[in-house]
Order: structure tokens, then C-alpha cells, then sequence
């Protein structure tokens, strides 16, 4: 290696940047410059990849900050009414260059990069993911931050700032995944700002004492201090910038004065600890309730800091606290936030000497709830005698409240035992837990699932008492979207390119209906040629990334078959995994002219098992197992290869998405709730194999049945084939004898020992519950038709695409947003 030239890029540039020279260098390189020499302390003679990225994000902050302190100014000036989207996630992934493009600065940025001896995609890469969230619900939030501030809504959300975000994923040469922590704070973070000054005391445990009028007071216990640091979010090509404020738990005094002077030193420290332990981690499970005490400290640390901060705001404009409702709107994302409810009746009655009644009038004119989910293992239920300890005064609440609501239900349904019973906010069996999705109901004004399906679940099963009780009105649906700034313009920058020199503007970026224009080209034979190569691209840049992280060549001119998303029973890897081995095995019985005939594919799966999700973690075992398999046999090379790429996350999302000729979105029927990645891919061009299940059936609506692959059983028969595998089995072998050969292939060794896989393999012979083998011969007829469909008729594939990006309108983000704004908060934007 020669040696390396210093500065990098331009001296006369660098030296121009420098404090006190005059010069007529442009602001941006001045700026980055400036905060090398200041900020960091460094020098151009020593700036790697990632001093360029921190010293170009300082500079990006700064424009980010001024439209924030403008937007902030603006709210408090003309005090409208404002939302409060309150999340436990917020999958945000990386910013910068979400920032630039929002701003509208990306190519000065770049250009000002260059100068300074640096490539925009390698300073953009030096950055690291903001994984505070799981999955789906915690991107949807960020998702949903960026079209509230696009769409100029005044919308804050509410965080908890995770020292640990989201585990690292890494596969051990068994192929079983491992988990190491995410210390993502380590090389500082330049998108907060600390709010050292905004702090909130947070009360556990002590005692409660009821005062008459159902007025108490709660004393004693521990004091945690809730501290603010603000994240700027930038709205698209509109200075509305909003904020989320992320809570970071600190221990109310250094240490515990007693202990301390009891000579007890250790304890002090001790609870110094436990205080700040609070948010130190995400936990990591999706669609899954755990149940950990921490868990609970959490969600009312958080809850209790974003009321008190939002109380606070309100007092500020002066009104009346019965005007609270008409200024202030909360949404509740998922059940976790449902301690909201309580704690605003506590602050009402107990702090602000509201009545009971009147109290409790302001909380059900505030709160809305998003139900996320209808399996039954992921309902929060918390133990009354953990909420005891840690929240005695809520715990009197929500028996004052169950009481009164009882009473009213009796009324309505007399003699019905069996409905009070399933409607109580308590539940008796299995010892005494709070049900904090009836709680989230009651508080709540509105209650909405996430797709037309889920919606119609949650009235029909969940919360079908609560429907005949309150009437259908107080259920309404909205179906999730997602941002197409980060899930096309940002992460397909050739189709983005390709879209806009087409439409004549980038228009549609705000306003994705606008993509139907692309219909007049679905024929064009030189649009399909520039629209096939894009894709084409995209495949290249993914089978580099494969190459230089895994060693594996791929070829890009196979076609490309992704699943990635959490590893989960319901969303059936599973029948993925075993369907890829049904291939390998008919491949491997073909001949050699047939084989050539074959339609090569790249399988590509990525996600994340629970790291107590043990089913999940030996799916993924057998995944990698099967892959290695099949990736050293000569007699199926180039026609088919399978991977696990370690590590999902949101940047590898972005480079996945936009690689996909097809994507699987295949859970059974009636399980997923809506999935976004499924709008992810389609909005980039890749066709969808699915169920009839979550948003696939809007998108099937949108795009037409005829661009989509659909296959598997509907959600009305889901409960009898279940009741069928335990009372009435049919042996896989006569059901599917296509299943019944692949599972005696896993079980035959060639992947490893029939020991390690046979708990999965019995999953499937006996109970099936997510009905693997009801679904099998459809999902094969299903892979068919693809295959026909790539192969036959290449200009047909390329329409379909077209089509489907074309018609994914309905999907963006600020549709979503917009029908919460209008249909559930009440809120208009807010021009700055
Ligand atoms: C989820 C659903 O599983 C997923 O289908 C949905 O798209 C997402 C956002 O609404 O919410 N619910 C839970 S819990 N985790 C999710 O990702």
C-alpha cells in the first residue's frame, strides 16, 4: 500500500474552512471544517470515515436545530391543538442522509464532502442504526414521526432513550444465533439534544391513602429523575421540524443519603443502579409479552415524564384544565403506554383537585389506542401484586375505575356473569392481573387495528364485548403506511431517479398517488429497459454487499427471493425453509437438461429470533443448516442459493428492499395484523407471495389480484383446521405427501442430526398450529406460477412491476397520518 496523502482532498480547501481565514469557500465545507477544528478537536490531517460523518452530521444538526427552535416557536405562539404519539420503540435507523434528502441538501453536502477528500456513501455508512425498536411497530412510529412533520402536523412523540438498543444478531458456525448488546451511545450520538434542564420526578412504590371523592395521595418509596434529550425530525422539503423526547432514567440524588451515613456504601451505589437501570435496555421481544418487573418500571417511568411534560406545555397557554382534551390529543401505540390512563386520573384528581368525574371526562376526551396485534401470547396482563408494590395509588384508580364500568356493564347486560367477567379490567384466573387492553379501551375515545382485516378481527374476537357495549363507532381502522422518502428516494436512488426524470418532478414524494402516471409507460419498451435496470442494480450493489460480508458469489441475473422480518412461528419461515428444500430436492432429481431449464433463484432470509424464543432461534438454525447444504452442491450450482444474512436492521432493509423480485409476506391466515415490509417491497418494484392475510389484501386490492401471488387458506377457516390437527388428525403423508418427504429429508441427517431438528419437525407432524401442512401443496403451486411467470414472459414481469410500484399510493405514511390527524385527533397543520 502507498502512502496515504494528507489532507485528504482539497488543503487550499481545508485550510479555507479554517476559523479566522477569510474566504469565500461555500458555508456547508466551511461548517463541516469548523466542527473538525472545534467540535471534535481534530485536524485535517487525521479524519477518518467517521470524524467526515460526525463532523458533516454536526453541521446537518445545525440546520436541523433552527428549523426545530422555528417550528417549536411557531406551536407556542398559536398554541393549536396538538398530538402526542406515545411509543416505547422508535426504529429510526440511520439519519444523515434521511436529513439531507429531507432538507433538500443532499448534493451540496456530497459535493462539499468530495472537496474534502471523502465519499458521501462512505461517510453516510460510518453511521450507526438507532435500533430502539423490535420490528414493525417500532419503524411504523418512525415512519409516522416523519410524515407528521412532512405533513406539518403538530405531533410530538414520546420515548424511552435505551442505553442498549436492539441486540446485534451473529450466527455461531452451527448456525445458531447469538446475541451481543447494542451499546449504540458509545461513539456519541450528534441527533440528540440533552435537555439537562428538563427533568421530571418519577415515584415508586410507598403507600397510597384514599381521600374522600375517590382523592388520595401517595407518598414514600423511590424517586427516579426522568431527563430529556430531544430528536430533531425533519418534515420533507418543509422546514416543520418535530421532536421526539426520549426519556434517560437517572438516580434521583448521587446516592441514598440513610445508607450512606449508615456506613452502608454499597447500597447506596446499589441504588444509584437501579435507578439508572430503568432504560438501559430495549427488550427484545415482538408480538410477545414477558412480563418482567423492569418492563413495568419502565412503561410508567415513561408514561409519568411524557403526562408531567405534556401537563406542563398545556398550563403554559393559560387555559382552563377542562380545556385539556381540545388542546391535547394521545395516542396510545400498543397497550404499552396504557399507564397513561391512570396517571392522568392521579395527576386530575389528586394533584389538580379535579372531580372524579369530571376527571375522567378529560381522559376519555384524550386518549386513542392502536392495536398492533390479536395474539393472544403478546396481551399485556400485569400481576396485581407487582403493580401493587410499584404503583399502589394506580392500583386504587383502576379499581375505582373497574367498579363504576362493572356496575355499567351489569346494567347493559343483565345476568351475563360470563361477559363481566371477560370485561373486567382485572382478571381472576391464574392469580389477580390487570388487563391493560381493557384498560387502554376504557380511557380510550377511539380504538383502531392497523388493516382492514386486523380491524375487523380486533371487533369481531378481542374485543367483541366491548363493541356490543359501546357500539361499533368507537372502532375504526387505519391501515398502516410508510415513508416513501426512506423506502424509495433514499434507498433506491436509481428507481427514484428513474420515477422523477418520468413524472417531470419530484412531486410524488409527497403526494405517492402521483405514481399512477407511470401506468402510460407500463408498455414502453425503453422505459422497461431503464426500469430493468434499475432493478438490475440494486441486485448488483446487494450480491457486493453479500460478497464482501459472507464470501458467497451470487448471481444477480437469478431471481431474487426475500423474506426478512422478525423470525416468529406465525410468520412461517417455516414453510418458507421447507418449501426451498422440496426445490433442492426436485432439483437434485432432475437431469442435467432439465436442471438447466430451471429458473435460478437466490433465497435470501434475515431477522431476528427473541433471544427466549427458542422454537424461533431452531428455525434459524435449520435455515443456515439447509443453506450450507445446498450452497456446496455442485448439482444445484447457479440454480439455487440459499443464505441467512445475520443482522437485519433498517439499513440492511434498505439495501434488501430495493433487491427483491420477490417478496414473501406468508403468515397464517388472520395472524399478522398488517406488515409493512410488504409495502416496502412493492412500492420498489418487487411482487408480492403471500397469504390472504394483514395489508397483502389492500395491496392485492390496490395493485390487482393478478400482480400478486396469493396462496393458503383464509382466515375463516384458520379455526377449524386448528381444531381438526388436534381432534380429528389427518397424517401429513395423506395430507401432503410433498410435506411428508421434505420433513423425512430433515429428519434423514444430511443437515445435521434428526435430533437437534426433530422439536420442529413434531411442530408440524403433530398440532400444527399455523397450519404448515394445510398451506404446503398451495405455497408449492404458488413458487409454480412465479416461476412461470419470471421465465415466460420477461416484458410481462417488468409490467407487473410497473404496475405495482405505480399503484402502491394508498400506502404512504402521510395518508395514515393524515386520516389519525382528521378522523381521530382533531388537529390541522401547522404552517411554519
Ligand atoms: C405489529 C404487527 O405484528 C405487524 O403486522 C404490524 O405491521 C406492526 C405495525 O402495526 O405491528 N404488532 C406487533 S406487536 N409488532 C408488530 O410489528
Amino acid at each position: 500500500q502507498g502512502q496515504e496523502k494528507w489532507p485528504k482532498g482539497d488543503e487550499a480547501t481545508w485550510k479555507a474552512g479554517l476559523r479566522g481565514v477569510d474566504s469565500d469557500v461555500p458555508e456547508i465545507t466551511k461548517n463541516i471544517v469548523h466542527h473538525v477544528q472545534t467540535t471534535l478537536a481534530r485536524q485535517a490531517y487525521n479524519i477518518d470515515d467517521m470524524g467526515a460523518y460526525q463532523a458533516t452530521a454536526l453541521a446537518v444538526r445545525e440546520d436541523l436545530i433552527v428549523n426545530w427552535n422555528e417550528t417549536q416557536l411557531t406551536y407556542t405562539k398559536k398554541s393549536p391543538k396538538r398530538a402526542y404519539y406515545l411509543s416505547l420503540e422508535f426504529l429510526m435507523g440511520r439519519t444523515l442522509d434521511n436529513a439531507l434528502l429531507n432538507l433538500g441538501m443532499k448534493d451540496k453536502f456530497s459535493e462539499g464532502v468530495n472537496k474534502l477528500g471523502f465519499n458521501m456513501e462512505d461517510v453516510l455508512h460510518s453511521e450507526r442504526d438507532a435500533a430502539l425498536g423490535n420490528g414493525g411497530l417500532g419503524r411504523l412510529a418512525a415512519c409516522y414521526v416523519d410524515s407528521s412533520a412532512t405533513c406539518e402536523l403538530p405531533v410530538w412523540g414520546y420515548g424511552l432513550r435505551y442505553q442498549y438498543g436492539m441486540f446485534q444478531q451473529l450466527i455461531a458456525p452451527d448456525g445458531s444465533q447469538l446475541e451481543a448488546p447494542d451499546p449504540w451511545l458509545d461513539n456519541s450520538n450528534p441527533w440528540e439534544i440533552p435537555r439537562l434542564d428538563v427533568t421530571v420526578d418519577v415515584r415508586f412504590g410507598g403507600h397510597a391513602e384514599k381521600l374522600e371523592g375517590n382523592r388520595g395521595i401517595w407518598s414514600g418509596g423511590q424517586e427516579v429523575l426522568a431527563i430529556a434529550y430531544d430528536c430533531p425530525i425533519p418534515g420533507s422539503d418543509t422546514k416543520s421540524t418535530n421532536n421526539i423526547r426520549f426519556w434517560s432514567a437517572r438516580p434521583r440524588r448521587g446516592f441514598d443519603l440513610q445508607s450512606f451515613n449508615a456506613g452502608n456504601y454499597e447500597r447506596a451505589v446499589e441504588t444509584s443502579n437501579s435507578a439508572a437501570n430503568i432504560t438501559n435496555v430495549l427488550y427484545p421481544n415482538d408480538n410477545h409479552y414477558a412480563g418482567k418487573t423492569l418492563r413495568l418500571q419502565q412503561q410508567y417511568f415513561w408514561c409519568a415524564a411524557s403526562l408531567s411534560d405534556i401537563m406542563r406545555r398545556f398550563k403554559n397557554t393559560g387555559k382552563d384544565i377542562s380545556e385539556f382534551p381540545n388542546l391535547v390529543a394521545i395516542q396510545l401505540n400498543d397497550t404499552h403506554p396504557t399507564l397513561a390512563i391512570p396517571e392522568l386520573m392521579r395527576i386530575l384528581v389528586d394533584e389538580e383537585d379535579v372531580e372524579w368525574n369530571a376527571a375522567w371526562d378529560i381522559v376519555t376526551r384524550t386518549f386513542s389506542y392502536t392495536n398492533h396485534t390479536v395474539l393472544p401470547e403478546a396481551l399485556e396482563k400485569w400481576p396485581v401484586q407487582i403493580f401493587e408494590q410499584l404503583l399502589p395509588r394506580h392500583l386504587q384508580i383502576i379499581y375505582d375505575l373497574n367498579w363504576t364500568f362493572l356496575q355499567a356493564v351489569a346494567k347493559k347486560f343483565p345476568n351475563d356473569v360470563a361477559k363481566m367477567e371477560r370485561m373486567s379490567l382485572i382478571e381472576e384466573a391464574n392469580g389477580r392481573q390487570i388487563r391493560m387492553a381493557n384498560l387502554a379501551v376504557l380511557g380510550s375515545f377511539k380504538v383502531n387495528g392497523v388493516a382492514e382485516l386486523h380491524s375487523e378481527l380486533v371487533r369481531t374476537t378481542i374485543l367483541k364485548d366491548f363493541v356490543d357495549f359501546y357500539g361499533i363507532s368507537k372502532f375504526a381502522n387505519v391501515t398502516n403506511g410508510i415513508t416513501p422518502r426512506r423506502w424509495l428516494d433514499q434507498c433506491n436512488p436509481s428507481l427514484s431517479a428513474l420515477i422523477t426524470e418520468t413524472l417531470g418532478s419530484r412531486a410524488w414524494l409527497k403526494d405517492l398517488y402521483l405514481l399512477k402516471g407511470l401506468l402510460k409507460y407500463e408498455d414502453d419498451v425503453a422505459f422497461h429497459k431503464k426500469w430493468a435496470a434499475s432493478k438490475a442494480n440494486n441486485k448488483q450493489r446487494l450480491a457486493a454487499y453479500i460478497k464482501s460480508t459472507l464470501g458467497v458469489t451470487v448471481d444477480p441475473r437469478a431471481m431474487f427471493v426475500i423474506q426478512v422480518k422478525r423470525i416468529h412461528e406465525y410468520k412461517r419461515q417455516s414453510l418458507n425453509i421447507l418449501g426451498v428444500i422440496h426445490r433442492y430436492l426436485t432439483i437434485k432429481a432432475m437431469t442435467p437438461e432439465e436442471r438447466a431449464k430451471v429458473n435460478p433463484r437466490v433465497v435470501l432470509f434475515a431477522g431476528k429470533a427473541a433471544p427466549g424464543y427458542w422454537m424461533a432461534k431452531l428455525i434459524i438454525r435449520l435455515i443456515v443448516n439447509v443453506g450450507k447444504v445446498i450452497n456446496s452442491d455442485p448439482d444445484v450450482k447457479g440454480v439455487l442459493t440459499v443464505l441467512f444474512l445475520p443482522d437485519y436492521s433498517v439499513s440492511l432493509a434498505e439495501l434488501l428492499i430495493p433487491a427483491s423480485d420477490i417478496s414473501e409476506h406468508i403468515s397464517t391466515a388472520g395472524t399478522e395484523a398488517s406488515g409493512t415490509s410488504n409495502m416496502k417491497f412493492c412500492l420498489n418494484g418487487g411482487l408480492l407471495l403471500g397469504t390472504v392475510d394483514g395489508a397483502n389484501i389492500e395491496i392485492a386490492e390496490e395493485v390487482g389480484e393478478d400482480n400478486v401471488f396469493f396462496f393458503g387458506h383464509l382466515t375463516p377457516a384458520v379455526e377449524e383446521l386448528r381444531y381438526n390437527h388436534r381432534y380429528n388428525p389427518i397424517p401429513v403423508q395423506e395430507k401432503s405427501p410433498a410435506l411428508a418427504a421434505v420433513l423425512d429429508n430433515v429428519m434423514s441427517g444430511c443437515y445435521g442430526e434428526a435430533s437437534i431438528w426433530e422439536p420442529f419437525i413434531n411442530t408440524v407432524r403433530q398440532g400444527d398450529y399455523y397450519l404448515i401442512s394445510d398451506d404446503f401443496d398451495s405455497y408449492l403451486n404458488a413458487q409454480a406460477m412465479v416461476d412461470e411467470a419470471y421465465t415466460k414472459d420477461p416484458k410481462e414481469w417488468i409490467k407487473k412491476s410497473i404496475n405495482t410500484t405505480a399503484r402502491m399510493g394508498k400506502f404512504s405514511s402521510d395518508r395514515a397520518i393524515m386520516t389519525y390527524a382528521e378522523e381521530i385527533w382533531n388537529i390541522e397543520p401547522v404552517k411554519i
